[in-house]
């Protein structure tokens, strides 16, 4: 298994580091690759099980919009608040739950959709990982649907593959016009591996640490950490240059969208992040806009589900209303001018 920090916590003294009050990931279990021996890459044959409000999951319904594979790959969404204590498979179970009412809305989430995948119309993902003996119940999941199983859980190694494998997978954009996401160049990749890395530890997984440790000295550490690294990343924008390594968008850029995208309207307040928002580092706003703006980003997420899941059974289930200055959001990721720093 990876020591790879960019894709996983360390787990060293996991059980002390909790027992302190820490929030230590777990790691994903399933990790085998489209390309193995068993895994053949073809379009059609794969599908992925997602949340909308969970961030890892954002990672790969990006790479499938940006890659052109929402042919290649069938998808599920799952609603985006898990069981309740009440849920006679117990609580915090992922489910597919399409008629279920958002408290924000008051109405079902039309992405939402019932489990089509395994081809038994499952209600949990618990249930697709218990088909295979696994105790996991982790989204992202990328499904073989002609063998029935369970490819890979670790949402860095499956945006890799389908960037790997996108013409085999069905990818409808030609190769020439197709984002690279990993190129293979060596100096390219050290570097995105270095922001991977720095990324994955005080940005994406930090949010979480921040806001789900129970020590306050744990916490402030990680909040530093998080607006050291935005800080970092908005001075290594202001040389002009439109993404993160340079001129093309690649895999680091679509790691760092995910918190992001969701740091003003939900991580600001969920996550205890209040040290600023992204709007006050004009750089990354604009970045943030830019990417917001490519094609097939906008359609790869969704704040309702954010927001719903994020806030939804936490907060007595009442949503927070906010922000609407400058303006609502995702509206506001239309306007770049808006960058205040
Ligand atoms: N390392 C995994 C993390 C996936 C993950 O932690 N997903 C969360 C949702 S945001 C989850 O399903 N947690 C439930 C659980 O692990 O029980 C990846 O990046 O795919």
């Amino acid at each position: 298994m990876t020591k790879d920090i960019s894709t996983q916590e360390d787990q060293s003294n996991a059980r002390e580091r909790r027992a302190r009050g820490e929030f230590v990931r777990g790691v994903s279990g399933f990790r085998n690759a489209i390309g193995d021996p068993d895994f053949a890459p073809e379009s059609g044959r794969y599908h992925l099980f997602v949340a909308l409000n969970c961030p890892w999951c954002h990672r790969v319904t990006l790479a499938r919009n940006v890659l052109g594979l929402q042919n290649g790959i069938t998808m599920d969404v799952a609603f985006p608040n898990r069981t309740g204590d009440d849920d006679p498979e117990g609580p915090n179970l992922w489910q597919f739950a399409p008629d279920r009412i958002a408290t924000l809305t008051g109405n079902a989430l039309p992405e939402c959709t019932h489990e089509t995948g395994t081809g038994k119309r499952l209600r949990l993902a618990r249930q697709i990982y218990l088909a295979e003996g696994s105790q996991e119940q982790s989204l992202p999941i990328l499904f073989d649907k002609v063998a029935g199983r369970i490819v890979n859980n670790e949402s860095a190694e499956v945006i890799r593959m389908l960037d790997v494998h996108a013409e085999a997978l069905g990818s409808t954009i030609p190769s020439a016009d197709r984002v690279w996401l990993y190129p293979d160049h060596p100096t390219r990749r050290q570097e995105i591996q270095t922001l991977n890395e720095l990324v994955y530890t005080t940005i994406n997984n930090g949010a979480y640490k921040a806001g789900f440790s129970s020590d306050q000295a744990i916490y402030a550490a990680t909040f530093d950490a998080y607006f050291e690294t935005l800080a970092a990343l908005d001075g290594r924008l202001s040389d002009g240059r439109p993404f993160l390594t340079g001129a093309e968008f690649t895999e680091t850029d679509l790691r760092l969208f995910p918190t992001l995208y969701r740091h003003d309207p939900v991580y600001y307040v969920r996550m205890k992040l209040n040290g600023a928002r992204i709007l006050d580092y004009a750089h990354l706003w604009r970045w943030l806009c830019r990417v917001h703006a490519l094609p097939g980003i906008s359609t790869a997420g969704s704040l309702i589900h954010c927001r719903q899941g994020y806030f939804g059974r936490s907060w007595n289930g009442v949503v927070p209303k906010g922000p609407f200055k400058p303006m609502e959001y995702p509206e506001a990721y239309n306007y770049p001018q808006l960058a205040l720093g």
